[in-house]
């Protein structure tokens, strides 16, 4: 079993440190090895897990959800602003949006270049699911794109370090000089020196207690072990966070939580209440309440969710998705030719369970056992537990600087630089820029490796890293060795013990409160303030509990600083939610003791800050800039 003493301390010193290997890290590496080659510039990625299967993309994609079409003619990145400033009830970093929409179809078409399948009909075009969506041959998408990004850093000289878990920044004052960590496989604490840090390491799953209890625990829609690493990080660097109240909540099919988008964009699919009801339709007058979000098209997602919720509310539930009626509605054309008509839907067949074998392998497996077949029976669909992530329909993250060329109120420093000096968030970990999924991601992070550069060569100094402050990183992060080794011989149970807590424990404490105070799955994702305050005191005591953690060994290690990640997460969750007066995204959450949306007041970023020296919150307002003319 190990203890503190027995860790080697390794250092690693870099020009451009870049943690996390999803997709956004791996766009920031691909980018800044090209340029880091030329300049003669180290570039260090660190990856919790092994970068071929690692982050949301392990399982793979079936779509590409932004492909924005500028060069066809399709689209403009203006449409693109005004389809994310709509789906977000108006809260949107307009320049930031716009930035990656003008980026995102060359990183398409290096996807493509790199092996990745795009689907293509007779004419050799792309198949679109949606207006914004390419349908993928997706199995191998993350490993395609990690294969890019470690030939771009060996290309250059650089290094790609796998299994070591990234714990807490290491400050220069308000500058970021590097991160520590530890291995996930060896006794080893990583101390990573730089002179400019990119942050992707994901957005925050299992901060609420999700609908999969029991033996089913660990199953949720985003990937479990994304623990909210990127805000907690941020967080920590003092750096100022935005939308940390708007979490995501997507209606997925459930239990298996597969996703909905091929179903109701490419397949055309109905949802309906069990009573037949198509809620989209029943309750349309409801959108009236929203508007000008409510009335405008595609209507937004959580305002889709919304309409299904009153149903449930009402006891309408199970909601299906009508599977069987699409796949017949579709190969209904071919009815007169019997033969036509057989190969069609077999196509359709292998397209639906494709969907999910490609993606989320979980939902084909869970319809086998279910003996569910999609063209003969319709599926459940449910809300799931909330979750934060920046890069999909969700909008909390880091508050970035904008690009230089626009004329906005955001602009600090380089293109995506946080608040902290030299320390750079993309993908999940940078707020207020929705739907950017993985290919926006994989563009921002190529959009920050270029600056990220750009800062080192203009202003980067050698980081100056107080050793002091490295040892006593070292000492609290393994600590929960020690508590164990020390403690355990007092009980019986090694899992029962008055002097510690096991990591398991205290995550099942953190998504109580979650769940039951901060509008969880068994809320029905309703709050107010008086259950805000009273989840946040709770969280006070948790947070004095947090350092009880005991760990047997390096995996629970980690699920000790996963917890505490996720802790912080939360209490900056209910610190923006209690700010913001008003419910502004029905269907993600509802405050019920101000149940309207207040343009007058809440039209405005709320963002937050944690300050190092003093341990205080700081909640503000931010302006909205709209682009002029879109
Ligand atoms: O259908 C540490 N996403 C979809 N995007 C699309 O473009 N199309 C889809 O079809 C999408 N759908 C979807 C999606 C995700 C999931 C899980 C499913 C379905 C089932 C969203 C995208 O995947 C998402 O937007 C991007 O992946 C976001 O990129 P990024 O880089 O912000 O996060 P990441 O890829 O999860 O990578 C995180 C990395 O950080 C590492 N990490 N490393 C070191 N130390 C730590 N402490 C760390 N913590 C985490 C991870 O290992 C990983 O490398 S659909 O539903 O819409
Ligand atoms: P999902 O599988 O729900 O993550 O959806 C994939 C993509 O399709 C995302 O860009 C969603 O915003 C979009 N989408 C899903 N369902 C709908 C819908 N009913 N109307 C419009 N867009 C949708």
């Amino acid at each position: 079993m190990p203890v503190t003493a027995d860790f080697e301390t390794v250092e690693v010193s870099s020009d451009l440190l870049i943690l996390g290997g999803g997709f956004s890290a791996c766009g920031a590496a691909t980018e800044a090895a090209y340029w880091a080659k030329k300049n003669g510039l180290k570039v260090v990625m660190v990856d919790k897990a092994a970068t071929d299967r690692s982050g949301a993309v392990a399982m793979g994609l079936s779509a590409i959800n932004q492909y924005v079409g500028i060069g066809a003619g399709d689209n403009t990145a203006e449409e693109y602003v005004q389809y994310v400033r709509q789906d977000l009830m108006g809260v949107s970093r307009e320049d930031l949006v716009y930035n990656i929409a003008r980026h995102v179809d060359s990183t398409v078409h290096l996807f493509e270049k790199w092996g990745l399948n795009i689907w293509k009909d007779e004419e050799g075009k792309y198949v679109h699911e949606g207006r914004w969506q390419l349908m993928i041959n997706g199995e191998s998408y993350k490993i395609i794109i990690a294969e890019a990004a470690k030939n771009a850093l060996n290309d250059a000289g650089g290094e790609l370090v796998e299994r070591v878990f990234v714990v807490e920044p290491l400050m220069d004052g308000n500058k970021c000089v590097g991160a520590v960590g530890f291995s996930t496989r060896e006794n080893k604490f990583y101390v990573f020196k730089a002179k400019a840090v990119i942050v992707g390491m994901g957005g925050a799953v299992h901060v609420f207690r999700p609908r999969s209890v029991g033996e089913g625990f660990g199953r949720s829609w985003y990937p479990p072990f994304n623990s909210g690493s990127s805000a907690y990080f941020t967080i920590r660097a003092g750096a100022e966070m935005t939308c940390q109240e708007v979490r995501f909540i997507p209606v997925r099919f459930k239990d298996g939580y597969g996703p909905v988008g091929a179903w109701f964009l490419l397949f055309k699919s109905r949802a309906v209440s069990a009573v037949g009801g198509d809620y989209m339709v029943e309750h349309a007058d409801e959108l009236e309440n929203w508007k000008p979000y409510g009335l405008a098209k595609p209507i937004p997602a959580n305002l889709r969710n919304y309409l299904g919720m009153i149903d449930t509310d009402a006891g309408k539930g199970p909601l299906y998705m009508e599977t069987d009626e699409a796949i017949q509605k579709i190969a209904e054309e071919y009815k007169d030719d019997p033969k036509a008509f057989k190969k069609k839907m077999k196509e359709l067949e292998s397209e639906a369970w494709e969907d999910f074998l490609d993606m989320t392998i979980s939902q084909a497996i869970l319809w086998a056992g279910l003996n569910v077949k999609p063209e003969e029976k319709h599926s459940e669909i449910a809300a799931c537990e909330p979750y934060f992530i920046g890069s999909h329909s969700g909008a909390s993250g880091a508050w970035v600087s904008g690009p230089e060329d626009l004329d906005t109120p955001y602009k600090w420093g380089y293109t995506n630089m946080t608040t902290a000096e030299a320390l750079f968030a993309v993908g999940d970990g940078s707020g207020a820029s929705s739907h950017k999924f993985s290919s926006g991601s994989h563009a921002e992070g190529r959009i920050a490796g270029k600056q990220a550069i750009k800062y080192i060569l203009e202003k980067g100094a050698e980081p100056n890293v107080d050793k002091a402050k490295v040892e006593e990183l070292k000492k609290n992060i393994l600590a929960p060795f020690d508590l164990f080794e020390n403690n355990k011989g007092k009980y019986t149970d090694p899992e029962v013990n008055t002097e510690y807590i096991m990591p398991r424990q205290f995550l099942h404490r953190l998504q109580k409160i979650m769940d039951e105070y901060a509008g969880g799955v068994t809320s029905a994702f309703k709050t107010s303030k008086a259950l805000l305050e009273r989840g946040l005191e709770l969280m006070g005591l948790l947070k004095e509990d947090s350092d009880k953690q005991a760990a047997r060994d390096l995996h629970e290690l980690m699920r000790v600083w996963e917890n505490n990640q996720r802790m912080w997460i939360a209490e900056s969750h209910l610190r923006s939610m209690l700010f913001r007066e008003e419910t502004r995204w029905p269907g993600y959450y509802f405050r019920a003791d101000t149940p309207k949306m207040d343009n007058d007041n809440w039209l405005c970023f709320v963002n937050c800050k944690w300050d190092p020296n003093s341990g205080e919150w700081e909640m503000m307002k931010r302006d909205i800039w709209t682009m002029p003319g879109v």
